[in-house]
């Protein structure tokens, strides 16, 4: 039976290319290997937010080129390349079939909606599981990163090179803002996604979703600028993905990640 007849009646594959399908068990596997279609290209900024879209594409099973790029080691930007492939040039940024898609939400759901086939990472269409999937998606770059960002800019003012008379105020605004804002708001929202994962063990509910891939980099990033003391439902979620196995095998696709 040809692949794709084979795919639409529900057969799982079980062989191809090393290092190409693999899923977990029970799930189809996307059949393009092998046709005259180019590989679907993720470009991967060293220790970044890409990490989740390698992740993303080991649990679908799509077969993926990585294109490695190295942070300016300075200004930790992204090198002018990414920026050849779309004006802003942030990670992650991906190529398929003509298009380049940015910013890792719609990413992820495009790569969902197109190759999900059992509908595995997404609950179904219409479920309250779906308008909370749908939440966590927009919630995890635009409510849980910006605090975490405000403090890494903040941290690197404070320990920025000054001259000897201008250190003592700059460290008092950075303390300032950092207590009456940033730290509150930020044990907010950690004191609140603890809350949440102490009702269900996934984002979603009792199963694991694309929101919770999209979420890991929020919560792995607090565990490395503020520490998930005191909040262990949220240091269980990163023990539980860090174990998974498409997680350790996207480590593998896109090299050293500070975050794991
Ligand atoms: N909300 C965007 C954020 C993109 C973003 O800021 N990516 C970071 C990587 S974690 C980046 O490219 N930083 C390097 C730079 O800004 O040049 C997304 O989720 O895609």
């Amino acid at each position: 039976m040809a692949r794709l007849e084979r795919f639409q009646r529900g057969a799982a594959y079980t062989k191809g290319p090393p290092g190409s399908l693999r899923i977990g068990a029970g799930v189809p596997l996307w059949p393009f290997v092998g046709h005259n279609r180019p590989m679907l290209l993720v470009h991967h900024l060293e220790n970044s937010r890409s990490q989740r879209v390698l992740w993303l594409l080991e649990e679908l099973g799509v077969p993926y080129e990585v294109r490695r790029h190295a942070r300016d080691p300075v200004t930790m930007l992204a090198p002018p390349a990414m920026r050849a492939v779309h004006a802003l040039g942030k990670s992650p940024l991906i190529e398929d079939e003509g298009r380049v898609l940015a910013e890792t939400g719609a990413i992820v759901e495009y790569l969902v909606e197109r190759y999900d086939r059992v509908s595995r990472l997404a609950p179904p269409a219409g479920s309250d599981a779906r308008l909370r999937y749908r939440y966590w998606l927009h919630y995890a770059e635009g409510s849980a990163m910006p605090p975490l960002l405000l403090k890494l800019v903040f941290d690197r003012v404070g320990s920025a090179p000054a001259p000897f008379f201008a250190k003592p105020v700059i460290r008092g605004v950075v303390d300032k803002v950092t207590r009456a804002f940033i730290a509150p708001q930020l044990a907010l929202h950690f004191d609140y996604l603890e809350g949440e994962l102490s009702k269900a063990p996934w984002f979603t509910g009792e199963h694991f979703s694309a929101a919770d891939i999209q979420m890991s980099f929020p919560v792995e990033i607090a565990a490395q600028r503020i520490g998930l003391e005191g909040r262990p439902q949220l240091t269980g979620f990163l023990a539980r993905i860090h174990a998974m196995p498409a997680y350790r095998r996207a480590l593998e696709r896109g090299g050293p990640y500070a975050y794991a």
